[in-house]
Order: C-alpha cells, then structure tokens, then sequence
C-alpha cells in the first residue's frame, strides 16, 4: 500500500556495518562492529502507518451515508447524536510481528470544535459488527460506544475554531484485534455530552483520511544468540587465517 511507511532501516544498517567490518582485519574493530549491531538492533522497533480507507459516521437512527467522510461526532443539542467510525486496511503488517503500542491519530484543521464546554473526552471503541461505513445499521452505532474501550482523552478548543490535531493511545487490547484479519475499524464517541446543547467534534469536516493509525513492532530479526554465534564465527575464521603458514 502506497500509504504505509515501514521503518526498519536501523536495523539493515547495522548488518551493512557488520559485513563491511567484516572484511577488516581487525578484531577489535569487527568486536565492536558485533556489539554494533546486538545493540542497534534490538534498539530499533519498526514502525507503521496506515492512513483511514474510510470514514464516516452513524447517528442514532442507525444512518450513515457510504459516500460521505464527514466524521461529525457528538450531540446537535435536540435528538441527533453521531459516532465517527475509521477503517484501516493493515493486512500488510506481516504474519508473526508482535505490536508493542498503537495509536490514532486524528489530522487537525478537518471541520471545527461545535461545542462551548472546555473539552469533551473522546473515548476510541473496538468495532466488532460488519464493517463500518457500508450500510445504515442502529448495531453498527452502538458498536462505535460500547463493547472493548482501547482509550480516551480529553480535546479541547474554543468553540467555532478549526479541530486541533491530537492522538489517542490504543491499549493492549487492541494489539490482537489489529492483528486479526487485515482489516481494522475504531468507533470514536464523546462521553461528556449534556442535553440541550450542541455539542460536535469534526463539524463541518470533510478529510479523507481524517486520521491515521499508528503500530510500533518488535524488531523482527534480532535474534542475539545467533548474532553473537556470527561473531564468533568471524573472529574464529581471523585467528584460522593468521595461524596458517604463509
Ligand atoms: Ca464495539
Ligand atoms: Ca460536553
């Protein structure tokens, strides 16, 4: 996918240098190369994103309008209230990769702060009904607020201004979930919501994406006994070579 970012470079580097050292003949200088690359490697996770294929929301009637990706959330202030639904395709995270944090990211200037309370805390929601976005459906709603919460925070902004960009960090609960089956969807909703008054994020917004999601992963290859075993290996062959007869 044109969209994902993979961040692993660290890690190639730091073999690069090894091979390279390699062919010094130095032991303190391939020595050091090794402790390079044990070091370097496990210090460096990789990491991907992937931007939302979809958006939208779905209001209490269970209506959502497959071609529109505005992500208006929250309560009019008489009888409509919306949760915003965003769907990643990450089916190309490879098989086996262990994630060790995950965020959403939500893109700012897309629509305006419609509410004139302080802040309204946005809570992220796991998405187990079909795939958002697709039909009107009251379940679909529902399962955008209820269900496994990954987490939540507070946004705020003076009422009328554009949306501040702002993350919201997913727990571990949501590792397996991304995992899954190639395809991921979050429900936002705003829990601060009081009646009578108009209370939106995103209004007015019309992004696509309008957020992005993030997945930090263990290095895949750094397996250090090996690692080390190649070291030796090398310095195995450096005392063979200065012992032959010349
Ligand atoms: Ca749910
Ligand atoms: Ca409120």
């Amino acid at each position: 996918m044109d969209n994902n970012k993979w961040h692993d470079n660290c890690l190639l580097f730091s073999i690069k240098i090894f091979y390279q050292e390699r062919q010094v003949k130095s032991i303190s200088r391939m020595l050091a190369s090794g402790v390079f690359f044990l070091v370097s490697g496990a210090a460096c996770a990789g990491t991907m994103t992937f931007n939302a294929v979809d958006n939208g929301w779905y209001d209490n009637s269970g209506n959502t309008s497959p071609s529109n990706t505005n992500t208006w959330t929250g309560f009019d202030g008489s009888s409509t209230y919306r949760n915003s639904f965003y769907n990643f395709d990450v089916s190309s995270i490879a098989a086996g990769q262990v994630i060790t944090s995950a965020k959403i990211t939500f893109n700012g200037n897309n629509g305006n702060y419609a509410s004139p309370d302080a802040f309204e805390t946005v809570q992220i929601w796991d998405v187990t009904s079909t795939t958002p976005g697709l039909a009107s459906s009251v379940s679909v709603y529902n399962d955008l607020m209820t269900g496994v919460e990954y987490g939540q925070t507070d946004v705020s902004a003076t009422n009328g201004s554009s949306m501040p960009t702002f993350s919201v960090t997913l727990g571990s609960a949501a590792f397996a979930d991304i995992l899954a089956d190639g395809q991921f969807s979050l429900g936002a909703h705003i829990s601060t919501l009081r009646s009578g008054v108009n209370q939106v994020l995103w209004s007015g917004s019309y992004a696509m994406p309008a957020a992005y999601l993030t997945v930090n992963l263990q290095p895949k290859s750094v397996p250090e006994p090996s690692s080390l075993a190649l070291v030796g290996l090398g310095l195995a062959s450096l005392i063979w070579r200065r012992k032959r007869p010349a």
